[in-house]
């Protein structure tokens, strides 16, 4: 048994090292320096590697190939963006870049490698409200209990790291307090954006703009809000 196992690892090695990215047998992943996504617009290139006995490469089919290209010499590899990254973390909503590569050596055997290249997202998104004016109408209570709005009030931002899409929601009224909720979106964060108004406000019609800011975008919309007396209400 041992003698068996002991053949089966000498094959391993030998087929793996016999031809491909020197000092790599694809066995893990060969992670290339991160780069962040505005670096990134035109052609790049962003990796180069020794390869030996290579007689041809050819892509894993991939949903990521369209934002590489490579070229293979005689003696290395080489890997270029062929599109702007931005639109690689867009499109995708994903930081991690990858291409699968086969090399094929010069009396046949194949050889796998899987290549990664980290593209750090920056806050280049800006929030955006659902709607630039919202309407709502609320009941002043007798009770002293905050009474939450619902005005449908939704804000997103679109860039893919959280660390970008962390926004800060006010009101520019002091008595109307954010009530801010996460929602699930494949798209972007978005959040659902509540307001708690206390019960002493008087019965009127007041005009709120609504802010929301990522540390360095912003964006606002307007709250039309009426209250109307129980008696009103009834
Ligand atoms: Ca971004
Ligand atoms: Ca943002």
């Amino acid at each position: 048994m041992l003698r068996i196992i002991g053949l089966l690892t000498l094959t391993t090695l030998a087929s793996s090292l016999n031809c491909g990215i020197q000092g790599e047998n694809g066995a893990s992943p060969i992670v290339l320096p991160a780069v962040t996504e505005s670096e990134v617009v035109g052609e790049v290139i962003l990796g180069v590697f020794p390869i030996y006995n290579v007689s041809a490469t050819g892509a894993v089919s991939s949903p990521h190939a369209r934002y590489l290209r490579v070229l293979r010499y005689e003696s290395r590899y080489e890997i270029l963006s062929a599109a702007p990254f931005p639109e690689f973390v867009q499109t995708e909503r994903s930081q991690l870049l990858v291409r699968e590569v086969i090399f094929t050596c010069s009396d046949g055997d194949k050889i796998q490698y899987t290549i990664q290249i980290p593209i750090l997202d920056e806050n280049t998104e800006a929030p955006a409200f659902n709607a630039v004016e919202y309407n709502v109408t609320v009941t002043a209570s007798e009770n002293g209990q905050l009474i939450p709005i619902d005005a449908g009030i939704a804000v997103y931002d679109a860039d893919v790291d959280k660390s970008n899409a962390n926004l800060i929601l006010k009101s520019s009224n002091a008595r109307l307090v954010p009530l801010v909720y996460e929602m699930a979106n494949s798209d972007a964060f978005a959040y659902k954006f509540d307001l708690m108004v206390p019960d002493e406000m008087d019965v009127g019609d007041y005009q709120v703009i609504l802010t929301a800011d990522d540390g360095k975008y912003s964006a606002s919309a307007m709250l039309k809000l009426t209250v109307i007396g129980e008696e009103e209400a009834k």
